[in-house]
């Protein structure tokens, strides 16, 4: 007998030392950009892996899009623990983290950014300024372009109301432009009263919202670098989950992230080749337009984050180019 009970107890204190793994967890996730479309699908198909190849582990109740959360607050959402993740642009969360501006003006793929330290700062900084974990970066290879219903016919936008988010503010900005900041889901309607020339948009998505029947033009060549990030609640990530969850969340993210990477260059030419038939002309500037256009991006770009992240302007440079 008393053989027995201390087994029993033995067995007892090993089942209350083991990590609280074995229980599934639930968390909830929230996409800064309508459900279905171009820079949600990435994170759409991260949970429906999560969920597939996590049963018993973690499930992800994924509550949607902007319908669910405007996109300017699923950053806060992140912080604060209100979802457990978040897909979101750094466009999108500036006001919390300032230096998430730079993401855009990376110049090496995500994956170097992971080999060369460069994730490992920016993780850091999302750690700090928004209490998140940064699990991935989608969108890497999509350029941002100026879409317009205005010929023009150099890089020069005085005159014109371009609709606006934090990526395109400098350098429409120092081209003259009128600036009028709005969500992705006030474009169409903007468009279509007048109230805008033009707007800011990467070479996927436009066809998602319906604005090909309000664009006329679209302007070459794109600048930056898409970023649409995976945030995870620091908390959550930390504390919520055992290392055997996080791994499974790490390693789709991974496969998600490195996919789309991969993917990019295509889908891009299938969208330039949809705008084309959909009747969108391109003004592609050339020569010395062409460097004017490029330089003022990125010249822009980055004398905004040094005004804005001036203690990390040097550093993210290094993360985000190699240099
Ligand atoms: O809304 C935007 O134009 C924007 O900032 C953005 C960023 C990344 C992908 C798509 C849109």
């Amino acid at each position: 007998m008393k053989f027995k009970s201390a087994c029993s107890v033995l067995a007892l204190a090993w089942v209350a030392a083991q990590p609280v793994s074995a229980e599934q967890v639930t968390l909830r996730a929230v996409s800064g950009f309508q459900e279905g479309t171009s820079f949600s699908r990435p994170f759409e198909a991260f949970i429906k892996r999560v969920n597939e190849e996590g049963k018993g582990l973690v499930r992800i109740n994924y509550i949607g899009g902007p319908k669910a959360m405007p996109p300017f607050e699923v950053g806060n959402a992140v912080k604060n623990g209100i979802v457990d993740i978040g897909n979101a642009t750094g466009a999108f969360y500036t006001n919390l983290m300032p230096a998430a501006d730079a993401l855009k003006l990376s110049e090496i793929s995500i994956q170097e950014q992971r080999k060369n330290g460069g994730w490992a700062y920016i993780n850091k900084l999302h750690n700090e300024k928004l209490n998140a974990y940064y699990l991935a970066r989608t969108g890497d290879g999509v350029p941002f372009h100026l879409y317009v219903n205005k010929p023009i016919t150099k890089p020069d936008l005085h005159g014109l109301t371009i609709r606006v988010t934090p990526v395109y503010r400098a350098f429409f900005a120092a081209l003259g432009a009128n600036l009028v900041q709005t969500a992705p889901g006030e474009v169409y309607t903007a468009l279509e009263r007048g109230v805008i020339d033009g707007y800011g948009w990467p070479i996927q998505g436009i066809f998602d919202l319906g604005w090909q029947e309000k664009t006329k033009y679209r302007v070459d060549p794109g600048f930056y670098n898409v970023d649409v990030n995976f945030l995870v609640n620091l908390d959550t990530w930390n504390k919520k989950l055992d290392d055997k969850q996080r791994a499974l969340l790490q390693r789709i993210a991974l496969e998600v992230e490195a996919a789309n990477g991969a993917d990019n260059a295509k889908v891009n030419a299938e969208e330039r080749k949809r705008q084309a038939d959909a009747g969108i002309k391109t003004i592609a500037f050339e020569g010395k337009d062409r460097q004017v256009w490029l330089d003022t991006a990125r010249d822009a770009g980055w004398a905004y984050i040094k005004e804005v992240a001036p203690q990390q302007v040097d550093e993210l440079r290094k993360a985000l180019t190699g240099r």
